[in-house]
């Protein structure tokens, strides 16, 4: 790359400490925070220039290309897939390392028994010795990002350096990025410092450390979307479910979507299931014939997070979705499972460790019934349809801007946000947990998302498929103490006049066979219909020992290849099995011991005594 007369040529300027006044013409803000800031990082990893980035469409594409000329990016066929292009992480890089994940703060209380915790001192020092010299040789790039409509008053400012042209130019994709930050910000010392380096992409040498007090996070040696694309998990939720504690707001690990009825009714519902659980499928989600021949309509806020907060002025919860693009998961994802993700990502997208076709497309197991007869792997290997190994990493991703959904919410940029009127929560559950319950009030609905349940997935590094407690899908992103993350839920309910309703959901329970029962997908309509209706205060509901559940025949089964007795069958609950899990339910208890929300203790003996 040639060049830019806005870059800072590190080496040429005079010794490190003074580059400021090398670059001063160069630097896109007079912020002096910022500038301090970015001034101490080049002392610390030493880059060989520095470029600041503003966000336009022509200097993405300059840096897709040199992108391409450092092996970054393969371009793919630019007929079929216009502004679209391939990138092949590191075999040892591929998903969220939670092992390496820490909060850090002055006492592990703070940190809680959930997170990996560092002290505050001992972790700057430690990652101070790795970043040290580590951008030599290298380019650092200042990305000024915002998480958040323009505007809306939760909106942030983060500042990201980092040394990989793929992370800077995801992070066009996933953030309002450019001019729009340094204008928000101002004058302020508000941003979230945000230092990134791959280092040698390492897992001996990875650190991702967040600072909640210094609204800071530093994070070495990765270089995948969840550990380096630091506005996402790292900004939008470990520090802002902080920042939001302390100032009376929620960041959760939730899809928004809107539902409009026939005669345009306007429902939002937000809903967290843990990662590669379904989220994006669902925010998208495309309403089975009969439903749009009726006039139903799913549009989409956000597919991942969410942050909301009480409107002053309704009492009713509000909810905006700080990204401005997806990070969606591929494996399973086609025209039938998805159209609008497949829409989302036919144009400029960045496609992460799928594998390529001779034709220049990309494949992944699940796009199509029938796999290319040859590809290169996502490791860059010859690979054919019967070599007996994967084409595509289970983890492989898309980067795409919200826009290109064609099933965009009209609000997904507004400012205001949306009223909530459900949350529903959700794991991947086998046996045991029903198709769908409503608690039968708030601090019930805690003690449910609380102690959500899935098996994992292949989005975290370690063993797929065992069923963990996941708390609200938030295990991995609260920036601070559970006992005081489950405390601020309870005590947000103070603050609303009316509050959304709460339910849970299981779209993977299966047969004895090992099939899943409920087809899923836009069939999800059906219940997310009685979700609408109950949180409308229409539907009919019995109460069980769970909560609230539709009898079979208040779910639609019309146009279905499912009974009724199916559907009584998905809605089971089996005394012994629930002993089990309530049992299982320790695990985290136990963890809590001493520190559980009276709420917690309550919810659960009411459980037990009505079983
Ligand atoms: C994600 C995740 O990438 O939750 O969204 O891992
Ligand atoms: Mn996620």
């Amino acid at each position: 790359m040639t060049m830019q007369a806005q870059d800072v040529d590190v080496k040429a300027a005079p010794p490190t400490g003074q580059s400021r006044d090398a670059g001063a013409a160069a630097v896109r803000t007079t912020n002096d925070y910022v500038r301090r800031w970015v001034d101490s990082c080049v002392s610390l990893c030493q880059p060989d220039r520095v470029v600041w980035l503003n966000g336009t469409r022509e200097e993405r594409q300059r840096l897709i290309r040199q992108g391409m000329d450092e092996g970054v990016f393969i371009e793919l066929n630019q007929e079929k897939l216009p502004g679209c292009y391939l990138h092949r992480s590191n075999p040892n890089d591929v998903a969220r390392t939670e092992q390496l994940t820490f909060i850090c703060t002055p006492s592990q209380d703070m940190a809680g028994p959930t997170n990996n915790w560092m002290e505050t001192k001992v972790a700057y020092s430690k990652l101070r010795g790795l970043f040290h010299g580590c951008m030599k040789g290298r380019t650092m790039y200042v990305i000024p990002f915002v998480m958040g409509p323009i505007g809306a008053p939760l909106a942030k400012v983060g500042v990201q350096l980092t040394d990989s042209v793929y992370v800077a130019v995801n992070m066009g994709l996933m953030t309002r990025m450019g001019e729009v930050a340094w204008k928000q910000l101002g004058d302020e010392d508000e941003f979230t410092r945000c230092l990134h380096s791959l280092g040698d992409v390492n897992p001996e040498r990875r650190y991702i450390c967040h600072f909640p007090i210094d609204n800071t996070i530093w994070s070495f040696g990765s270089g995948y979307g969840g550990n380096a694309l630091l506005g996402k998990k790292g900004l939008a939720l470990r520090i802002a479910s902080y920042l939001g504690r302390q100032q009376d707001w929620m960041a959760e690990h939730m899809l928004l979507l809107g539902a409009t009825s026939p005669n345009g009714e306007k429902t939002y519902v937000a809903a967290a299931f843990p990662s590669a659980s379904g989220k994006t499928n669902f925010a998208m989600m495309i309403p089975p014939e009969k439903y749009r021949n009726e006039g139903w309509k799913i549009t989409t806020v956000g597919d991942d997070i969410v942050w909301m907060w009480v409107d002053g002025a309704t009492g009713r919860l509000r909810a905006i979705n700080p990204e401005a693009g997806y990070f969606g998961v591929l494996p399973g994802t086609n025209e039938e499972t998805n159209p609008n993700a497949m829409a989302s990502m036919s144009r400029n997208t960045i496609y992460t460790n799928v594998a390529l076709t001779p034709d220049g497309d990309v494949w992944w197991e699940g796009k199509t019934k029938d796999p290319p007869k040859e590809a290169i792997d996502w490791t860059g290997q010859p690979w054919t349809a019967d070599c007996g190994r994967k084409a595509a990493h289970p983890n492989s991703r898309f980067t795409a801007p919200m826009e290109n959904n064609p099933a965009l919410d009209p609000a997904a940029d507004d400012p205001g946000g949306v009223p909530v009127s459900a949350i529903v929560f959700g794991g991947r559950r086998s046996r045991t947990i029903p198709l769908v319950f409503q608690a039968f009030n708030w601090i019930h609905g805690v003690y449910i998302g609380a102690t959500l349940g899935s098996e994992t997935t292949a989005a975290a590094t370690g063993a797929v498929g065992i069923v963990r407690r996941d708390p609200m899908a938030m295990l991995p992103f609260i920036g601070y103490n559970i006992r005081d993350y489950l405390v601020h839920w309870f005590r947000m309910r103070k603050k609303m006049v009316d509050c959304p309703r709460i339910f849970h959901v299981n779209w993977f329970r299966k047969d004895d066979q090992g099939r899943f029962i409920w087809p899923g997908f836009g069939e999800n309509m059906r219940v997310l219909k009685w979700i609408i209706d109950r949180a409308r205060g229409r539907a009919y509901a019995r109460e069980t020992v769970v909560g609230w559940m539709p009898r079979s025949k208040d779910i639609d089964l019309d146009g279905l290849d499912i009974t009724h007795d199916q559907v009584e069958a998905l809605q089971t609950i089996n005394p012994d099995d629930f002993t089990s899990e309530i049992l299982s339910q320790e695990e985290l208890f136990l963890k809590m011991a001493g520190d559980l929300p009276k709420e917690m203790v309550f919810q659960r003996e009411l459980l037990i005594s009505r079983l």
